[in-house]
C-alpha cells in the first residue's frame, strides 16, 4: 500500500473514532517491546502482581505482538473518556454510611459497551483492504496496553503508572487494534511528570514505590477489585481505605492533569447507575443475589460478585468504626 493510501485510510479511521466519542486514536509501530516486557517480568520476579497469576501467562505475546497476530504491522490505539464531571456525595461518605465507587465503575462494563465501536472503526479497514487481518482488544488479551498507548503518542506514562494526556488527563479507557496495515506511526510525546510527586504522596498505602510501578499488593484498587472474595483484607490495608468500596481514584484526582483537563462524556453508558456513584453499608449488608445481579448486571461490579462486594463494605465499615 502506497503512504498516500494509507494516510487517506488513517484520516478517515480518525474522523469516524471523533464521531464514535474516542478522543484520540494514534498508531505506533508493532516493533517488539523489549525494554518494557523484560520491565514487566522483574515486577511479577517480585511478585507485585499479587494474586493475578493470569498476568504470568504469555510474557512472549506481550513482548511480540507478532506472536497474538502474525505479521502485525501497527497497533492502533483509541481512548475514550469515562469522567461525567459529575462528584460524591460527601457527606454521606465522611458520616461512614456509604463506599465510594471509582469513576470507571459507575455504568455499564466499558469493555461491552466500547468493543462494539472498536469493531466498527475494525471494519472501515477491512472493507478498504479485505485481504488485511486486523484484531480488536479492551483489556481482552495479553496486551501491554499502556506500553502501546505510550509509543503511539496518546500521552506519557505518569508516575501513578496510568496513560495521561496532555489534552485529556487520565480518566480515560485505553483500545487497541493490532493491523497488519503498515500506517505511517505517530510520535511518542515526552514526559510531562517533571518534579511532581502529589500521586505518590496521596497514595494511603504507598503502593506506588517507584515512577511507574505499582505494588499490586498494597493498591487499593486491587483489593477492592481482584483479590478473591473468601481472602480477608488485610488490616494495614483496611484501616487506609479512605472510603473507597470499589477501585480507588486517589492517584488520579490529585493529578495535576487531571483538574482541568478531563473530557468530560455525555456517554450515557458511563453515567451513574440509578445516579448513585457510592454504596450504603446496610444496602449491602442486606443485598440478597438477586438484587446483586438485577443491580450489577453488565457492570464491572458483578465481576467482584456478592460476598467480595460485602468483603468490602465490611472492611471499610470497620476501618470507620475503629477511628
Ligand atoms: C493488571 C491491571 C491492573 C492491576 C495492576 C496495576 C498496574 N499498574 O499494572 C490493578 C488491579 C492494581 C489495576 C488497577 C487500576 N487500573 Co488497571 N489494568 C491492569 C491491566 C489488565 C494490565 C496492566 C499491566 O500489564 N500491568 C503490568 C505492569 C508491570 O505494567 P505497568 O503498570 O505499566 O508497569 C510498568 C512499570 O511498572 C515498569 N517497571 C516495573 N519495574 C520497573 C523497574 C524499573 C527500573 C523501570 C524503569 C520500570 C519498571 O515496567 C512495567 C512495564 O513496562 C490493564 C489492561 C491491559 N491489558 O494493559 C488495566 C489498565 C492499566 N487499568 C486501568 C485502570 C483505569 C485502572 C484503575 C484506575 C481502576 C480503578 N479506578 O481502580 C486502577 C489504577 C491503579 C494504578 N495506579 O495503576 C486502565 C488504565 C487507563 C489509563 N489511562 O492508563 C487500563 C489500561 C485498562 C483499560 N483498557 O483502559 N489495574
Ligand atoms: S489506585 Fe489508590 S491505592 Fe492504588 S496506587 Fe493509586 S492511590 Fe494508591
Ligand atoms: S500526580 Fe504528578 S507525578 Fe503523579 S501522574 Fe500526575 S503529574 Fe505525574
Amino acid at each position: 500500500m502506497s503512504l498516500e493510501t494509507s494516510k487517506i485510510l488513517k484520516n478517515k479511521l480518525k474522523f469516524h473514532a471523533t464521531e464514535l466519542g474516542f478522543l484520540d486514536l494514534k498508531i505506533a509501530q508493532a516493533t517488539e517491546l523489549i525494554a518494557e516486557s523484560a520491565n514487566m517480568q522483574k515486577w511479577l520476579d517480585e511478585g507485585k502482581h499479587a494474586d493475578m497469576q493470569w498476568l504470568e501467562r504469555n510474557q512472549d505475546k506481550r513482548r511480540n505482538i507478532g506472536f497474538v497476530l502474525e505479521n502485525a504491522k501497527s497497533v492502533i490505539v483509541l481512548n475514550h473518556s469515562y469522567f461525567t464531571g459529575i462528584d460524591y456525595p460527601q457527606s454521606e461518605i465522611e458520616e461512614g454510611k456509604a463506599g465510594k465507587i471509582s469513576r470507571y465503575a459507575w455504568g455499564d462494563d466499558y469493555h461491552d459497551v466500547l468493543m462494539p465501536k472498536l469493531k466498527a472503526i475494525e471494519s472501515l479497514i477491512s472493507q478498504d483492504f479485505p485481504d488485511s487481518k486486523n484484531l480488536c482488544y479492551i483489556d481482552t488479551g495479553p496486551i501491554l496496553e499502556k506500553q502501546w498507548a505510550v509509543r503511539a503518542g496518546i500521552g506519557w506514562q505518569g508516575k501513578n503508572s496510568l496513560v495521561l494526556s496532555p489534552d485529556y488527563g487520565s480518566y480515560f479507557f485505553l483500545c487497541v487494534i493490532i493491523s497488519t496495515i503498515e500506517f505511517e506511526p505517530d510520535t511518542a510525546i515526552a514526559d510531562k511528570c517533571g518534579t511532581c510527586v502529589k500521586c505518590i504522596k496521596a497514595c494511603p498505602t504507598d503502593a506506588i514505590i517507584a515512577n511507574a510501578v505499582i505494588d499490586s499488593r498494597k493498591c487499593l484498587s486491587y483489593w477492592t477489585i481482584e483479590a478473591k472474595h473468601h481472602i480477608d483484607i488485610p488490616a494495614e490495608i483496611s484501616e487506609k481505605m479512605e472510603g473507597w468500596i470499589f477501585g480507588c481514584d486517589i492517584c488520579q484526582e490529585v493529578c495535576p492533569w487531571n483538574k482541568n483537563k478531563p473530557k468530560i462524556t455525555d456517554f450515557a453508558s458511563f453515567l451513574p447507575r440509578e445516579g448513585s456513584t457510592v454504596l450504603h453499608h446496610d444496602a449491602v449488608a442486606q443485598m440478597t443475589q438477586v438484587q446483586f445481579s438485577e443491580r450489577f448486571r453488565k457492570s464491572p461490579i458483578k465481576r467482584l460478585k456478592l460476598p467480595g462486594l460485602k468483603r468490602n463494605s465490611k472492611a471499610l465499615n470497620s476501618a470507620n468504626n475503629s477511628k
